[in-house]
């Protein structure tokens, strides 16, 4: 007998399910902690990680999902940095029977050509942040000026976000979007964007940014223009890393809606599911909560990202 030519899993791990993961890229904490989870998930899961960072730009997520293709892995997964012209591609996958998993976004392509889409509900997060606001306004008389710093330009959660929280603080005329625009999910774009608006718009009462990042370097802007975050003008993001937290525990942020990263243990769970012919629910919705200072205080402590 030879010690080969078993089912053992360990070792060479030849006969583990190979995951090509494509990631959008390192633009903001989210995203480090999305691959850290993606990561560390698939090495206690004993799958095999093809990883690929797009460096948030879709031609490179194509051509890494191409050369997955041309590897033959087992499944595909990938968080599609913008919603649309994903077809081609995914149509290519689905010629070469690889399952596709999207993780975290949306596309905007016929549902056949994907298995599952698992992350969270954008369209609601939106809302919990303009929910906030509605309730904070309740009792205000004058005009309440917002400005929103919006995530990448045609990715699902800047979609979702902007159209979730637009909708909800149309419940209360005084809440005012008075200007909106993209900070690309980056803490660097976040401040340079703040800084223009805040010389363009003189009353400025509220910050909504579609994620934490944005919100600390629009928190840098507020603060070099001599104006205090948290009190001058109140901000609300959403996703809940710890620099996030921690701002809202220190009293510059004011609320943020909890987006969890941590798709991880998620993901290969589906991987091996789709790999080994089951079905699985078309949407898998993360489930997230919020947070106000003394939550995020509470919370700091234990929160690993
Ligand atoms: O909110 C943001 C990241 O797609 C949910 O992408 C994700 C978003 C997250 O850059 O911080």
């Amino acid at each position: 007998l030879t010690a080969c030519g078993g089912s053992d899993d360990t070792g060479s791990g030849s006969d583990a399910l190979v995951l090509g993961f494509s990631q959008v890229g390192a633009e903001s904490g989210w995203r480090t902690a999305n691959t850290l989870s993606i990561q560390e998930s698939a090495k206690s899961a004993g799958v095999e990680l093809k990883f690929s960072d797009a460096q948030q730009k879709q031609e490179n997520q194509i051509a890494a999902i191409r050369s997955f293709i041309k590897q033959k892995v087992d499944v595909i997964g990938f968080s599609p940095v913008v919603v649309t012209g994903w077809d081609a591609v995914l149509k290519e996958a689905k010629a070469a029977d690889i399952p596709v998993v999207l993780t975290d976004r949306a596309v905007d392509s016929d549902p056949s050509l994907y298995v599952t889409f698992l992350g969270s509900d954008f369209v609601e997060e939106g809302q919990k942040a303009g929910q906030w606001l509605v309730d904070e306004y309740e009792d205000a008389k004058e005009p309440v000026n917002i400005i929103q710093l919006e995530g990448t330009v045609g990715s699902a959660p800047a979609i979702d976000r902007k159209k979730g929280f637009e909708d909800t603080i149309a419940a209360n005329p005084n809440l005012k979007v008075v200007a909106s625009q993209s900070g690309d999910f980056t803490r660097a774009k976040g401040k340079e964007v703040m800084q223009a608006l805040l010389k363009a718009n003189k009353d400025v009462d509220v910050l909504f940014a579609h994620n934490d990042d944005m919100g600390l370097g629009a928190l840098q802007a507020i603060e070099e223009a001599g104006l205090k975050p948290g009190e001058d003008i109140k901000i609300v993001t959403i996703d809940a890393v710890k620099d996030g937290m921690q701002a809202l525990a220190d009293g510059k942020f004011n609320f943020i809606v909890e987006c969890s990263p941590l798709l991880g243990d998620q993901l290969m769970e589906v991987a091996k599911k789709v790999d080994a012919g089951e079905t699985v629910e078309k949407r898998i919705i993360t489930v997230e909560t919020v947070f106000d200072q003394a939550a995020a205080k509470e919370a700091l402590p234990n929160r690993k990202y």
